[in-house]
């Protein structure tokens, strides 16, 4: 590589970019041991919930009967109406053809059986192998839910083996649907009555407790609702402050919350049925002032909200903004906050997180923002050099290297 200049720094940077193997933060796959929990494959990406919601727009049909098709005829439906009779240029649509791309199909083919021919030829440990590579990742934390019956089974035949999928303990039930929890946490022996009084804050922590220690988590999370606030009326506020912050404490890993999710605007859409809604960020710097100890991992749903959040943590060392959650995924979103972020907190931050469901979604979520991100770090690299600073190659590594997991290894100590 010749000296970097103005000229050929662009090209540079998104070479180390798409060469720095990343540390996805924030997914929602599974290793091989979750059996049928691990989603790989064309149906599976075809009838993400993206699509799902993308494809009754353009042809609408009764809810029951979509919901009634197999998945491979969901994925059909999908594919002709979202593909064929119109042109895929949506971040969902266009992910599905990245990843066929990526796996050397010629999506334009247009043979759903002879793409699903060539893909499910794959053996299961040689398609993940396969897809760590082409999307570079080099570990993804999950989303391991403890209220889940069709995970927690799995977690306790004990920790999780594949050390490029690592756990956060997922506490949505327990802090947003209180009383449903009580039942469930007397119904595994804890003794807690729903009164929030000394013996449930005890045993709500020794529940935390015994999950950490059988996740080894590398954070807790949860989201939530537009109308999160701290103080607030009800028991969220006091199981946040009375268990999960003192467990998150003791056994030094980050709280996460993801927050901006109107859950089931549309519920006959199931999972694609859920909507934004902009939250309340002085309730975020209440909690870091409070909990100086503690370390606040946050994203917010709203693009209203992402200003906001950056000023906030300028105020609070103990706050890490992180990913282009969801409905922020798209490139346009994604140039936005990583400009807002890059000028407002330099380096500190963590600029994505994929949130795949589908494994091979990997694959089209990190090509689709390496690039972005390269380009937005190009342009504030000319930036530094038109102040006569011209970055060197090994700093423009480091950068890129605190970016996609440096930053989150350190931030999580
Ligand atoms: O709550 C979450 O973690 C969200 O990411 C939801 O799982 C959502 O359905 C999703 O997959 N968004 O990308
Ligand atoms: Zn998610």
């Amino acid at each position: 590589m010749p000296e970097l200049s103005r000229d050929n720094l662009r090209e540079f940077v998104h070479r180390v970019a798409s060469e720095t193997p990343v540390l996805d933060i924030h997914t929602h796959v599974y290793s091989a041991r979750f059996g049928r929990l691990l989603l790989y494959g064309l149906d599976e990406l075809l009838t993400y919930h993206y699509l799902i919601a993308e494809v009754f727009r353009v042809a609408p049909l009764p809810y029951e009967r979509f919901w009634g098709m197999s998945k491979s005829e969901q994925a059909d439906y999908i594919w002709q109406h979202l593909f064929i009779e119109h042109s895929p240029v949506s971040e969902a649509c266009r992910g599905v053809l990245t990843v066929l791309q990526a796996f050397g199909i010629d999506p334009k083919q247009k043979n759903l059986t002879s793409i699903r021919k060539h893909l499910s030829a794959i053996a299961r440990e040689t398609y993940i192998d396969q897809v760590f590579k082409l999307s570079n990742v080099r570990r993804v934390i999950m989303t391991d839910d403890p209220f889940d019956d069709n995970e927690r089974p799995v977690w306790e035949q004990g920790p999780e083996p594949d050390e490029r999928f690592q756990a956060a303990l997922r506490i949505d039930p327990l802090l947003n649907d209180w009383d449903g929890a009580v039942k469930r946490l007397a119904g595994w022996g804890y003794r807690v009555n729903g009164t929030l009084g000394t013996s449930d804050v005890a045993e709500v922590r020794r529940f935390l407790i015994d999950w950490v220690e059988r996740m080894s988590p590398r954070y807790m999370a949860v989201s939530l609702p537009p109308d999160f606030t701290i103080p607030e009326d009800g028991p969220r506020a006091a199981l946040i402050a009375g268990c999960v912050l003192p467990v998150s404490r003791e056994a030094g890993i980050p709280f996460a919350m993801m927050i901006g999710v109107r859950r089931s605007l549309n519920p006959q859409l199931r999972l694609a049925g859920d909507g934004v809604g902009a939250a309340d960020v002085t309730s975020v710097s209440r909690l870091c002032v409070a909990h100086p100890d503690n370390r606040f991992l946050v994203t917010m749903l709203a693009r209203e909200n992402q200003h906001e959040l950056c000023v906030t943590a300028r105020k609070h060392p103990n706050l890490m903004v992180f990913g282009c959650w969801w409905f922020l995924n798209n490139p346009s979103l994604i140039e936005e906050m990583t400009r807002i972020r890059l000028e407002l907190l330099g380096t500190s931050v963590i600029p994505q997180h994929s949130d795949a469901r589908v494994l091979d979604q990997l694959i089209y979520k990190w090509s689709h923002s390496r690039r972005i991100i390269a380009d937005v770090l190009a342009d504030k690299y000319l930036d530094l050099a038109r102040a006569g600073w011209m970055p060197t190659e090994q700093e423009i590594r480091r950068d890129a290297a605190d970016l996609f997991g440096g930053n989150f290894e350190r931030f999580c100590g």
